[in-house]
């Protein structure tokens, strides 16, 4: 498969998908997302495939969707099109996918990083809202995705200023799991997807679907959602051969039934 604005490339079990409109930032259009769909989507389907990372260059993870697209674009384009809900094709990936970010993350950059599983920052991380600057707001679920991983106060001031965030600042703030220095960047994304693309691979959706639940709905429809799902866990092959190889003391080898 060629595409015309990201670099696919698989190591072992990872896929990585490396945005590539280096004369934009990174720039999100049409073609972007056409690829990122596409990208996704063979990932999904691919059972070599574990865990995905997605990154950008040094400078740019994606300094927002592109302004230049959007600039002569109405109300009818944007409502009537539904512009943006190609998106949810990409937060609809089953299997794990991580954010590798350096640099800015701006905008609709910042709102896809918020779309992975967790973000890895490289300290050269900036990220930020500034819609507003441009007479918009955040269109790709960043409003809500923002406010849920570090509270109102923080994401109602980064929205309405469009100040950016620093990476130490988003650690604290919770909306990165972890800061690496930026020349680490990729080999810390690639191992830490590796880690997870060595987990039983059913085990491994079931986690992802349990935290992605308690982010968007409440405390009792999460319990019950977990129970249920962790019962199911019980019917699994990888489920006998982890607590075998648990108590015979060896790693598990896994068969993802
Ligand atoms: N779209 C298009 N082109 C861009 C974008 C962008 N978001 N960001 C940068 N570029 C282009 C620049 O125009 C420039 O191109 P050219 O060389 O042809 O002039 C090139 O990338 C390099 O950029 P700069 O020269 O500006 O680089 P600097 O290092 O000086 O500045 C910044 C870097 C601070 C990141 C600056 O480029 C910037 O402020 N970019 C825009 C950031 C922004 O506002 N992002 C939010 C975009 S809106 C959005 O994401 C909303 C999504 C939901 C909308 C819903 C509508 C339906």
């Amino acid at each position: 498969m060629t595409y015309e604005t990201i670099l696919v490339e698989q190591h072992d079990a990872v896929t990585l998908v490396r945005l590539n409109r280096p004369q934009a930032l990174n720039a999100l259009n049409s073609q972007v997302l056409a690829d990122l769909i596409a990208a996704f989507a063979a990932y999904d389907a691919d059972s070599t495939q574990r865990c995905l990372v997605l990154t950008g260059s040094e400078k740019a993870f994606a300094a927002g969707a592109d302004i230049k697209e959007m600039q002569a674009m109405g109300f009818a384009g944007a409502f009537g099109d539904n512009f943006f809900a190609g998106w949810e094709r990409v937060t609809a990936t089953r299997k794990p996918w991580i954010a590798a970010v350096a640099g800015f993350a701006l905008g609709g950059g910042c709102e896809v990083a918020m779309m992975a599983d967790f973000i890895l920052a490289a300290d050269t991380a900036k990220f930020g809202q500034p819609e507003i600057k441009l007479g918009v707001a955040p269109g790709m679920g960043g409003s809500q995705r923002l406010t849920r991983a570090i509270g109102k106060a923080k994401a109602m001031e980064m929205c309405l200023t469009g100040r950016m965030m620093g990476a130490e600042e988003a650690e604290r703030s919770g909306l990165v799991a972890r800061i690496v220095p930026a020349a680490e960047l990729m080999d810390e994304a690639l191992k830490t997807a590796a880690a997870i693309a060595a987990m039983p691979p059913l085990a491994a959706i079931a986690n992802k679907e349990m935290v992605n639940t308690a982010f968007e709905t409440g405390l009792a429809t999460g319990i019950l959602f977990e129970r249920r799902l962790f019962d199911g866990l019980f019917a699994t092959e990888d489920k006998i051969e982890g607590m075998t190889a648990f108590v015979e003391k060896r790693a598990g080898n896994w068969v993802g039934r």
